[in-house]
């Protein structure tokens, strides 16, 4: 038998959008193996053009077929393809990892395209079930596994938190690089990197402290800039987007990597880095120094809300002066944040109460955003109404408020799918109406998109036919008006114009 494993990718998106990127957990999941000497062979809808064809061929003697889910469409397309593959194949079996069933292990294992789940980081247990599949050995010493023999479910003891310090680098070489760069607003090279897993702290609405129970492990700055330097030099990548929950727990190590970047002469931007306004308000200036000279360029943040009743809901365990004394700093170092903002939280039985609780929300976000606008505008805001994952301690709270869920793997293959679906979902739960949520929709695509003064820049460069950008500057500087004139006056209703420019920028292609 050949040493042979098969990984899938499912497309994250609905509705034919195709994402693409580096498949960060299928690479991390097959660093054993490669250093071990099996053949990984990693498949994704925007990575093969004739995906199944190419999978069912690949297949032939393999030892298993493996599987990331998030929960949602990732869970559709997955069994879609693990319905195809188990045809063919019937005695291989087939291993799902991710978020979702390492939250719902038990009860996605009852699927029968599932025959082994296993719970947390796949980093050590994937290459150990390989092993054991193989070899036809015992599953019952690997942590973090859930199995099924016949009827019987084993629900093995959790992992310990992975030590990165005996990891080998991610095998970038597994898939076709070329494909998995995407374009950013800071580079047209980008390709995504995590540098760390897990979170330490317990905001009520995310799914970490379920599945990461609150530990923080991370790649060490040596092993980071390594690995940047050799995606550089390898790849010609212009910038990172760095994927970590939490990539600033650590201030002497993000130090030590800005030091090491800057000494090796590294020029490559990077951005996205997830971090909390305390936190990083904290980092002293020389820290702050060595950020900006080494690239970093952008900072995405959970603001969350202007209430501090919201943030105290959701276990955020920041305060609103945090928000603004962090966007000083990245104002005065020249950094752009991401700030990401949430409303709709499940307050209250009673609908009234939480229609107070919502204006509340609103007006104090909207005052908060005020005040951060006139410190810096080229910042960008994204608004987003809460919706329940699984886990998350908000999530038991809005099923006690009565929110209906799905009861099988199947059935979260299209749970909360698109903001339309999830709209209709919220208002059915009365927490917030749909009204609400379209203006949530409308602030985030539409007002602050085109307040961001960079929107503007990126935009312009995507258009090639000079007459083309022509009226694309018009549109953009009559909308923007329109925008400016909107949130000064906070006057969001008859949002024609929202959909006409929705309507422009589809057909420009500029999604
Ligand atoms: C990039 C990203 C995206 C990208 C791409 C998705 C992807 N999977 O790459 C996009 C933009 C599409 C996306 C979308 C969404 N995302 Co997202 N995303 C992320 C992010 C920031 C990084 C993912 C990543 O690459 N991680 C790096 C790899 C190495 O880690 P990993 O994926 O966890 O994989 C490890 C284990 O899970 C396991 N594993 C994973 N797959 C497999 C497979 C096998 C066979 C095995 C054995 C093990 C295994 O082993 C891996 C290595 O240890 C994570 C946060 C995070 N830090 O991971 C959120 C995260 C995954 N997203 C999340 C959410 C909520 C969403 C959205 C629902 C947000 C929204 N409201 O729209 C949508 C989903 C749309 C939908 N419903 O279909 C949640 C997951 C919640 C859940 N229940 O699934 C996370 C955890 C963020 C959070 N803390 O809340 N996301
Ligand atoms: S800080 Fe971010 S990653 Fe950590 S628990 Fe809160 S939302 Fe999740």
């Amino acid at each position: 038998m050949k040493k042979k494993v098969i990984l899938y990718f499912p497309n994250p998106l609905p509705y034919n959008r195709q994402w693409k990127g580096v498949p960060l957990a299928l690479l991390a999941i097959s660093r054993f193996l490669v250093r071990d000497g099996y053949q990984v062979k990693i498949f994704s809808r925007f990575l093969n053009d004739d995906l199944e064809k190419e999978i069912i061929e690949a297949g032939e003697d393999s030892i298993c077929l493996g599987i990331s889910a998030m929960t949602g469409f990732q869970i559709a397309d997955g069994l879609r393809l693990a319905k195809l593959f188990r045809k063919k194949y019937p005695k291989i079996p087939i291993v799902w990892g991710g978020w979702h069933v390492s939250i719902l292990a038990r009860e996605s294992i009852k699927n029968s395209l599932v025959d082994f789940v296993i719970r947390g980081p796949g980093d050590v247990v994937f290459g150990q079930l390989v092993k054991a599949i193989e070899s036809k050995g015992c599953f019952r010493q690997i942590k973090g596994l859930t199995y099924k023999r016949g009827k019987r479910i084993y629900h093995n003891p959790d992992q310990p938190m992975v030590d990165f310090d005996k990891m080998p680098p991610l095998p970038y070489q597994l898939v076709d690089v070329d494909k998995c760069l995407i374009n950013t607003e800071y580079g047209q090279k980008t390709v995504a990197y995590i540098s760390s897993y897990g979170c330490p702290f317990r905001c009520a609405f995310c799914v970490e402290q379920v599945v990461n129970k609150r530990k923080w492990s991370a790649v060490s700055a040596k092993a980071v800039v390594k690995d940047w330097q050799r995606l550089y030099k390898k790849y010609g990548i212009d910038s990172i987007a760095v994927y970590d929950s939490n990539f600033f727990v650590d201030e002497k190590r993000v130090a030590r990597i800005c030091k090491l970047l800057i000494k090796k002469k590294i020029k490559i931007k990077w951005g996205n880095a997830n971090g909390r306004v305390g936190q990083l308000a904290r980092y002293s200036p020389e820290t702050w120094k060595l950020m900006k000279r080494s690239g970093c360029v952008m900072i995405l943040t959970g603001a969350e809300s202007g209430s501090q009743q919201a943030l105290d809901f959701i276990d955020k365990d920041m305060k609103v002066e945090e928000i603004i004394k962090f966007t000083k700093l990245c104002k005065k170092y020249g950094i752009k944040i991401l700030y990401s903002f949430l409303v709709g939280l499940p307050w209250s039985k009673k609908a009234e109460e939480n229609q107070t609780f919502i204006k509340r929300e609103y007006k104090s976000t909207f005052g908060l955003i005020d005040k951060l606008l006139k410190i810096s505008d080229r910042n960008r805001y994204t608004y987003y109404v809460f919706l329940p994952y699984p886990g998350a301690p908000l999530f038991h709270r809005a099923v006690s408020l009565g929110l209906k869920y799905p009861k099988s793997l199947t059935g979260w293959s299209n749970y909360l799918m698109s903001p339309e679906d999830a709209f209709k979902k919220v208002e059915k739960q009365k927490w917030i109406s749909y009204k609400q949520a379209r203006l949530t929709a409308m602030l985030t695509q539409y007002i602050f998109g085109l307040m961001d003064k960079d929107t503007y820049y990126v935009l312009l460069e995507r258009i090639h036919n000079r007459l083309a950008k022509l009226l694309f500057i018009v549109v953009y500087k009559l909308a923007l008006l329109v925008v400016k004139l909107r949130w000064r006056l906070k006057f969001f209703d008859c949002p024609v114009d929202y959909y006409l420019f929705s309507l422009v920028y589809k057909r420009a292609k500029l999604v």
